[in-house]
């Protein structure tokens, strides 16, 4: 056991989010966590059936975190994240049918089918990023945009898994953003594996928020995934200080992918109980249980959630299906270079 296990999570006073937040708003919540998990077990359904090719990376067990981003900062501001990006599109407004048309390669997609599951974006969402840290510089170059034209009402916020960490990239971004003074919230989602190699053999720190931000004169932060309420109020927190300070901070969130860490991933390097345990904590239904602990929702409304969810996703697949695939002759629009 490394020091990082037994570290606590950052505090957060669970009774004052939920009369905060109020029941209509945490139903909602709960609901946009309903909707991701169901894009994405149908569209993994879809990808077995060879409806969907290329890459697949699903969001399944870590969907509290993004949830709780977007609800305690809001759309406004730039977003950035890796190639699981399908939650973070569909919680900035992109809507399933697009994805989904996306997934599928056809023209109504949200990038037209040129994309495909890695390369979502919205007007808010930068995209999803195929190169592991790719996205880093671009979010701290967005903070940077903040700052330049004296935005002070917004910051940049990065995604990255903690396969990233040790990515020099992270290392350069990191050190401008401390040193410009740049308005960028880091979220390190550590799930443990950066696809089959754990985070404990590949990064030279216990604490991945604390122990690397001290090298950047920065805050560092651990919050815990699987809980909506902490991400929520950890983020919450963070939020107003990087408004107040116009400083950058560094956040690891520990949470866990569900499945491999992409469709065509068995997961060989974790056992069939060690990740049934795992799964025992699945993060929508520890918040459905604190929501029916206060009778703040019934059994029968969590399964009219579930169905409502469930058919806009099955409508999304039928109208992917249904859409038209790209006309070869548009190959080279939107291509800019020379
Ligand atoms: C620069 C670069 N190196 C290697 C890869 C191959 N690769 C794709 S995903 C991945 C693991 C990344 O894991 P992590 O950052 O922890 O994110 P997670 O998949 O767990 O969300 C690797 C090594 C890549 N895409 N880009």
């Amino acid at each position: 056991m490394s020091s990082s296990d037994s570290h606590p999570f950052f505090k957060v006073d669970q009774d004052a989010i939920i009369k905060k937040l109020g029941q209509n708003v945490l139903l909602d919540c709960l609901r946009r966590m309903y909707l991701i998990r169901h894009f994405e077990l149908r569209a993994e359904a879809a990808y077995q059936q060879g409806k969907i090719g290329g890459f697949f990376h699903a969001y399944i067990g870590q969907e509290a975190i993004q949830t709780a981003v977007v609800q305690a900062m809001g759309q406004n501001n730039w977003y950035a994240t890796s190639y699981r990006c399908h939650a973070l599109a569909l919680l900035l407004q992109a809507t399933p049918n697009e994805l989904m048309a996306e997934l599928f390669g056809r023209e109504t997609g949200n990038a037209k089918g040129r994309g495909g599951s890695m390369h979502f974006f919205t007007e808010r969402l930068l995209g999803g990023f195929g190169i592991v840290g790719g996205q880093v510089p671009i979010a701290t170059g967005a903070a940077f945009t903040l700052k330049y034209n004296d935005i002070k009402d917004q910051v940049s916020v990065c995604f990255l898994g903690d396969g990233a960490v040790p990515q020099g990239a992270f290392h350069e971004s990191l050190n401008l953003a401390s040193l410009w003074d740049l308005p960028c919230i880091y979220v390190i989602e550590n799930n443990e594996w950066g696809m089959g190699t754990s985070v404990k053999k590949a990064v030279a720190a216990d604490l991945l928020a604390e122990d690397k931000a001290a090298g950047y004169r920065m805050k560092g932060y651990t919050l815990n995934g699987m809980d909506f309420f902490n991400c929520y109020g950890g983020f919450e927190f963070l939020y107003k200080q990087v408004l107040e300070t116009q400083r950058p901070v560094l956040v690891e969130v520990k949470t866990h992918r569900f499945k491999g860490h992409s469709i065509s991933d068995p997961g060989a390097y974790r056992t069939k109980e060690s990740l049934k345990k795992i799964m025992e904590n699945d993060p929508i239904t520890y918040m459905q249980k604190i929501l029916m602990d206060r009778q703040l929702v019934t059994e029968e409304q969590i399964k009219s959630i579930d169905q409502e969810t469930k058919e806009i996703i099955l409508q999304a697949l039928e109208y992917a299906d249904k859409s038209p695939w790209p006309n070869p002759i548009t190959l080279g629009d939107d291509v800019f270079a020379p």
